[in-house]
């Protein structure tokens, strides 16, 4: 006889590779006892705009929508043509579902309020990241954090629906758009993966409870900008120099995180001395790959703090972030807070 290979959960619910994602978050919504299905329904929706946009970037060379808009975002930075279309699929998704209350999304200085107070959901989103790699076909990516709206249902948005600390997600993950599209999320009962198959326009789950390796031989940060590094982050990288550790960084958020995700490693955007709360930002690219890198058995900090327990306090916040294998974020945490301590003795 032959038997089929599956995967229990952790919550016992047994899937095997293979399952398309549609059916794994049925399966899946058995998690949330007292869950009316919206958050299935929402993360279906986000998988279909994450399709839209699949497709667009397939062919970004060839309608010539690679390459500059024109506009800058609030940020200053240059947007895209694509990062405009992808801010617009998953606007729509989003909107037309009938989930969602709120979104935060990179591309909008202000919050999208959708007016619809029947919402519970509120999202935050990174439609298009690591965009400055589309025109020379590098990966890119789409985070997405959820969370619950604090304010009761009915009733018009407040600040404290927005402003939550990560650890109130309750889902995130992330769109790799690169030799093959995958979805990755956790609703926190662990952390599943998604091959997204062209021809049929599906995802099937290729990569259940991921599981991070406790240490990897790979460190991902820009050293170009080694100069404006504090000590602590520079002791770090020479240890990982001493022990010959592979650098391996292209620029492309999702894509430095799934590598060392799957292979074990470090990824770190410290602060620098012109930027000292570091370039990511808190809402909508750090917290949702924090949130997947602990319920991988990793870990994500700033330097010293849990990025999950942050107080928000403005919608496009930055933070330094260094996240990924539990071992080598704890080693860098150490270092940093020695050197920041041994420093601060000594000026005294
Ligand atoms: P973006 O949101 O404007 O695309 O910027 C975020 C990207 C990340 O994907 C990447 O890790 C980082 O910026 C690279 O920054 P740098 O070029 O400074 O190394
Ligand atoms: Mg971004």
């Amino acid at each position: 006889m032959k038997t089929l290979p599956y995967q229990p959960d952790r919550s016992g619910l047994a899937y095997s590779v293979g399952t398309t994602l549609d059916r794994f978050i049925k399966l899946k919504q058995s998690d949330f006892p007292f869950a009316s299905g919206e958050l299935s329904q929402l993360l279906r929706d986000i998988a279909l705009a994450a399709k839209i946009v699949n497709r667009e970037t397939n062919r970004a060379g060839l309608a010539n929508i690679g390459g500059a808009f024109g506009q800058t975002n609030v940020q200053g930075e240059e947007q895209q043509k694509l990062d405009v279309i992808a801010n617009i699929r998953f606007m729509r998704a989003l909107s037309k579902g009938g989930e969602v209350c709120a979104i935060v999304s990179e591309e909008e200085d202000a919050v999208i309020d959708l007016q619809n107070s029947s919402g519970k959901y509120v999202v935050a989103i990174d439609p298009l990241d690591g965009s400055s790699n589309i025109d020379v076909n590098i990966s890119i990516g789409t985070i997405f954090s959820i969370y619950r709206r604090k304010s009761p249902v009915g009733r018009p948005i407040m600040e404290e629906d927005i402003m939550q600390p990560g650890t109130e997600q309750v889902a995130a993950g992330y769109v790799l758009y690169g030799s093959s599209t995958m979805l990755v999320y956790t609703t926190g009962n662990g952390v599943n993966g998604f091959t997204y198959e062209n021809s049929l326009g599906e995802f099937f789950l290729s990569h259940p409870g991921i599981q991070a390796p406790k240490r990897g031989e790979i460190y991902s940060i820009n050293e170009g900008l080694e100069r404006e590094w504090e000590s602590g982050v520079k002791a770090y990288v020479d240890l990982c120099k001493d022990r010959k550790y592979a650098a391996r960084y292209i620029g492309s958020l999702v894509a430095d995180f799934h590598r060392n995700l799957l292979k074990g490693g470090i990824y770190i955007y410290p602060a620098t001395r012109k930027n000292p709360s570091g370039k990511l930002r808190l809402l909508y690219e750090a917290n949702a790959l924090a949130f997947i890198a602990e319920q991988s058995g990793g870990k994500a900090i700033d330097g010293n703090r849990r990025i999950m327990e942050i107080k928000p306090n403005s919608l496009h916040q930055r933070t330094p972030l260094l996240i990924g294998s539990k071992e080598m974020v704890v080693e860098a945490q150490s270092l940093i807070t020695n050197t920041e301590k041994k420093i601060t003795e000594y000026s005294h």
